[in-house]
């Protein structure tokens, strides 16, 4: 880092051949190899490799996000009578937790072995009022890789005051290789039969609109293009995916992650499947990518990757209809996110 600071980077690897690189700057996920017989492996994940362009870049490639994915209209929050003005960091609006996000932190981390499988905890201390939001909160996430290719990703949290909760990860997948162009011909499923239309600033308009009849509808498996090459407003706003669905099988009562989403390549044969506990999927399509310079010299274009973001839905705490991300002072959080790669 900049001030000195050491950033280690972790290999998790299993029996089948998958491994990934994980790195204590901000959880993020470097690299996530697939093997092929007798071809290279396939790296499913975009991302950078050096230090310095993760911390000047501002697309959060493979990072935790925190603590409020995705948008607080205005960065304004009102908790328990409380008004806080949280860091504005896109438009108007806060985004990803403001300008110091969990993605940006270092985080402390410890080697762990959970039933057998690597796994390691990541730890941070985001101080009363870091960007805004209230209540010294102490998370850890732990990431363990299992024998049967899932990657669980393990969230927990308390707050010392009332405050919001909703942590990410933001891995741009591309099931054909990180550098193989769009993600166009590739298949996606969510099993989501609302989703939460925005204005043009990707803030929730509040209603909860069927997808039937709209790009939005991945009920059944289709092509990312189909949507993508869509008239529709909503797909007009920002140059793609860019959403949140709601997760037809969410159970606030249930700490079991659930199916939520797929996606699948033919042309590697690569699909990767999403179970979570969280009641929402932001479907985004790397938009806004133009010549991003990626690892080992790629160029990543608009499109050239698909984000599953699980979380509660963008500005839940001016939604009251919305499912709450308010974490009461002392109570415990824990969420779990599992992307499981078939090959
Ligand atoms: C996603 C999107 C945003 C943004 C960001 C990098 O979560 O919702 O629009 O560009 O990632």
């Amino acid at each position: 880092m900049p001030d000195g600071t050491v950033i280690e980077q972790f290999c998790l690897t299993n029996n089948q051949g998958v491994s990934l690189e994980i790195l204590s700057l901000g959880g993020i996920i470097r690299r996530w190899l697939i093997p092929h017989n007798a071809k290279p492996p396939t790296d499913i994940v975009l991302g950078f490799d050096s230090v310095q362009a993760y911390l000047s870049d501002d697309s959060y490639l493979g990072a935790l996000v925190g603590r409020y994915a995705n948008r607080i209209a205005e960065g304004k929050l009102c908790l328990e009578s409380k008004n806080y003005q949280l860091d504005i960091n896109q438009g108007d609006n806060c985004l990803h937790g403001g300008s110091q996000g969990f993605n940006n932190k270092v985080w402390q981390s410890t080697v762990l072995s959970r039933d057998e499988n690597p796994a390691i905890a990541l730890q941070l201390e985001s101080p009363d009022g870091d960007q805004g939001f209230p209540g010294a909160l102490s998370t850890k996430v732990i990431y363990t890789l299992t024998e049967s290719n899932r990657l669980k990703i393990e969230y927990f949290a308390t707050s010392k005051r009332t405050t919001v909760f909703n942590p990410t990860n933001h891995s741009y997948f591309n099931l054909s290789g990180h550098n193989s162009g769009s993600v166009n011909n590739q298949h996606i499923q969510v099993v989501a039969s609302y989703y939460t239309p925005t204005d043009a600033h990707a803030i929730p308009t509040g209603e909860l609109i069927k997808v039937e009849g709209t790009p939005f509808d991945f009920r059944k498996l289709s092509t990312i293009e189909q949507a993508l090459t869509s008239a529709h407003p909503q797909i007009q706003y920002g140059n793609g995916l860019d959403h949140n669905l709601c997760i037809d099988s969410y159970d606030p009562q249930s700490q079991e992650a659930k199916y939520a989403a797929k996606a699948t390549s033919e042309n590697t044969d690569i699909s990767l499947k999403v179970y979570t506990t969280m009641p929402g999927i932001q479907v985004f399509t790397a938009n806004h990518f133009d010549h991003k310079k990626g690892k080992q010299d790629s160029l990543y274009h608009a499109h050239q990757g698909l984000c599953f973001e699980t979380q509660f839905y963008p500005d839940s705490p001016n939604q009251p209809q919305f499912p709450s991300a308010t974490l009461k002072a002392g109570e415990a959080f824990y969420s779990v996110t599992e992307y499981e790669v078939l090959f």
